[in-house]
């Protein structure tokens, strides 16, 4: 990684879904050690310590479309500032979930900086659906398609503009749990897409060969690594809300960072999803610190 310098943003949130649990994912990815291993690798770590998230029981509304709106909205605003303030430190954001909704205050705090900005979007689900399409209500479904201006406007406006990211900038890897209104979506905008149809097909090294190569092409200002740990195989990552089998295996996921970082393309990073409650001896929070030690360049021998 060119930026030396990284500052760790912890967001304590489960807003976006409705298993508990996932608020102490930073807890339980600092627990793993995650200071200690990317320090070891040269890196200056600032742990910025966590946004503030108002604890207390979720109100589970029936025939609710955006679950837990207000709170989502408060979160993703101050994380966009957070986030934005990092980077005008010229630091490196490292942001630990949390459920994935918490992908909207990312963005939108680096939308700010990176005007062409490219996406790698690691995930069983396409996290594309819309207050019209969503099967369950939980926000955590829909970032991928807030931060392309398609949603709720009270989501699509954080941060004072919208979109946040192109569609021919993005590239989904992993998916295996896509709902019907998220593939018309994909078709519709030609979102790139590597299922494990395709992972299986092509193996890890084409699948990440091309998506750098198609990063470059695109002339990407930066690109952000949106990591969901229920991309891995639930063998490997029991400790997320969503599992779902057939997923990518742990060499795969080391493979894949391993080669991001040799191409030195990636500017700001998020693990997301990690629940310690459903985990199994916080087997989940290791293979995420595990697979920043190979995204910040850690080698085996
Ligand atoms: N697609 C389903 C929904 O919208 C399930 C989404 C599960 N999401 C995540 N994020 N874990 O990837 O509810
Ligand atoms: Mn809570
Ligand atoms: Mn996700
Ligand atoms: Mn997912």
């Amino acid at each position: 990684m060119k930026n030396k310098n990284i500052s760790i943003i912890g967001v304590p949130s489960d807003y976006g879904q409705h298993r508990r649990g996932v608020d102490m994912g930073p807890s339980a990815i600092r627990y793993a050690g995650v200071v200690e291993r990317l320090e070891a690798l040269g890196y200056e770590v600032l742990d910025e310590g966590d946004i503030q998230v108002k604890k207390g029981n979720l109100i589970v509304e029936q025939n609710n479309k955006l679950l837990n709106l207000n709170d989502i909205i408060k979160i993703s605003t101050e994380l966009g500032n957070m986030v934005e303030n990092v980077l005008n430190a010229n630091r490196f954001p490292l942001v630990l979930g949390g459920d994935h909704s918490i992908a909207i205050g990312t963005l939108s705090g680096l939308a700010k900086r990176y005007k062409n900005l490219g996406v790698i979007w690691y995930d069983a689900h396409a996290d594309l659906n819309t207050p019209e399409t969503t099967p369950s209500g939980n926000i955590h479904g829909m970032p991928l398609a807030v931060c392309l201006g398609i949603g709720d406007d009270r989501l699509t406006e954080i941060g004072g503009f919208a979109p946040k990211i192109k569609p021919e900038n993005i590239i989904i890897i992993g998916a295996r749990s896509v709902d019907p209104g998220e593939k018309e979506l994909i078709r519709k905008l030609g979102i790139k897409v590597y299922s494990m149809h395709e992972i299986d097909r092509l193996g890890m090294t084409k699948v990440m060969e091309e998506s750098i190569s198609y990063m470059l092409q695109r002339q990407v200002d930066g690109v952000h690594l949106s990591l969901d740990l229920d991309a891995i195989d639930p063998l490997y990552t029991p400790g997320v809300g969503t599992p779902v089998p057939g997923g990518i295996t742990y060499r795969e996921s080391h493979l894949a960072m391993e080669m991001l970082e040799e191409a030195n393309i990636i500017t700001s990073a998020e693990f997301v999803e990690v629940n310690p409650i459903l985990d199994e001896r916080n087997k989940t929070a290791d293979t995420a610190v595990a697979l920043m030690g190979s995204l910040f360049g850690e080698k085996l021998v």
